[in-house]
């Protein structure tokens, strides 16, 4: 069988999102540093593997998959023990909306091109960019705790860890790095707490996981 390959960033989310889950599914896999700041994502052989230049891509019984969600959606597909989705089809659609939520709502606006670009093509100081990420954070956060309280378990979405939780814990390590304020997510704070206790997240930490 072919080694599986992340090719990651250890403070990626996108490509922490994949670590959790291919340590849920139990997947044995290398990974392969991608360094952002010195710009490693825009090399002639990274884009050979993702056009986009973002991290992450994985290699995978000898695919190239990009796209944190769709590799996501295949490691489900080809190893649904345990499932990352609800059964129930309407369960499965408030999952996938709070993933969405943070993965296409709030992450792309805060990604380093984007604050790169505030910076270096529009000329804004770093307070400026500062407020812009807390300001989409927060917003998005907030949104994302009313869906959530009212059908959280332990988790975002009953007893088990879901897509949702997948896309939550690295926005709120993000979050915390940029002093985002947490108090009115306390739905989110605690699933995001229960997580960390589960070897599969603690293991996929950027701490952990290093540079
Ligand atoms: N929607 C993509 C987003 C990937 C993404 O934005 N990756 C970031 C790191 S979290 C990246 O590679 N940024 C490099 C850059 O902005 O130049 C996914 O979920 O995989």
């Amino acid at each position: 069988m072919s080694k599986t390959v992340l090719f990651d960033y250890f403070r990626s989310s996108a490509a922490y999102r994949v670590r959790i889950a291919l340590n849920l599914k139990g997947v044995d896999y290398e990974r392969r540093p991608v360094n952002l700041l010195e710009g490693g994502q825009r090399s002639p052989g990274y884009r050979a593997l993702n056009p986009q230049a973002l991290v992450p891509a994985l290699e995978i019984d000898g695919k190239v998959l990009t796209q944190s969600l769709a590799i996501i959606a295949y490691l489900d597909s080809t190893r649904p023990d345990p499932p990352l989705l609800p059964a129930d089809p309407a369960d499965a659609a408030h999952v996938r909306a709070m993933a969405l939520v943070v993965a296409c709502d709030i992450h792309p606006l805060n990604n380093l091109r984007v604050l790169k670009y505030l910076k270096e093509e529009l000329g804004q100081e770093q307070e400026a960019r500062d407020s812009w990420y807390r300001h989409w954070v927060a917003e998005g956060l907030a949104a994302l705790e009313a869906m959530a309280a009212p059908r959280s378990g332990r988790f975002l979405f009953g007893d088990s860890p879901t897509l949702a939780d997948l896309c939550l814990v690295p926005q709120m390590f993000n979050a915390r790095r940029f002093d985002v304020p947490l108090e009115a997510c306390p739905t989110l704070v605690r699933t995001d707490g229960e997580a960390a206790r589960l070897d599969a997240f603690a293991a996929a930490h950027p701490d952990r996981a290093g540079p």
